[in-house]
């Protein structure tokens, strides 16, 4: 391929990614992760981690804290989650903040998010919680939460990197 050819097939790729900057485009999934249209997801169910260094384990690992686009790729995550068992509360990151109250946008690329999966009773935290979990005690339904997490709780990373076999179907 010459030089011209293998930036427009670069770009190529770049475009078919939006909405997911991800730094690394994996050709498949590595160890450990898990494949579902299109993305790999780990679960780190051990390391009890504030959602930066959630956000940091993902990095190193070459994905994002989970961008969770609609309801099929909620349920998928559900349903894996419910696969580990927990004896005290248990708490996923996910992918999505509220720095300006109530505006809640997706980490990896600051896009509004237009589905969600509250539980009824949140979101209730207000300006003190301004991250997002899965809540294992509620059927992972989701919850508002501070990004620095607090209380008896054991909150964990669930990251998300693009797979790179789908796009290439296309
Ligand atoms: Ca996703
Ligand atoms: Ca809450």
């Amino acid at each position: 391929m010459d030089r011209v050819n293998f930036v427009v097939a670069v770009a190529f790729l770049a475009s078919t990614v939006v909405g997911h900057p991800t730094p690394h485009v994996l050709s498949s999934c590595p160890n450990g992760w898990i494949a579902y249209e299109g993305s790999c997801y780990l679960f780190n169910n051990k390391d009890n981690m504030s959602f930066v260094a959630a956000e940091e384990f993902c990095t190193q690992n070459g994905g994002h804290v989970v961008h969770i686009d609609d309801e099929a790729e909620n349920n998928f995550i559900k349903d894996q989650a419910r696969q580990y068992t927990h004896t005290s509360t248990k708490l996923l990151w996910i992918g999505i903040k509220d720095m300006v109250e109530g505006e809640w946008r997706y980490t990896s690329d600051d896009s509004l998010v237009t589905f969600f999966d509250w539980d009824p009773s949140q979101p209730n935290d207000g300006s003190y919680a301004e991250c997002v979990v899965l809540w294992a005690d509620q059927d992972y339904k989701w919850g508002d939460h501070p990004c620095v997490h607090v209380g008896s709780y054991s909150v964990y990373a669930l990251c998300e990197a693009k797979y790179m076999k789908s796009y290439m179907l296309q």
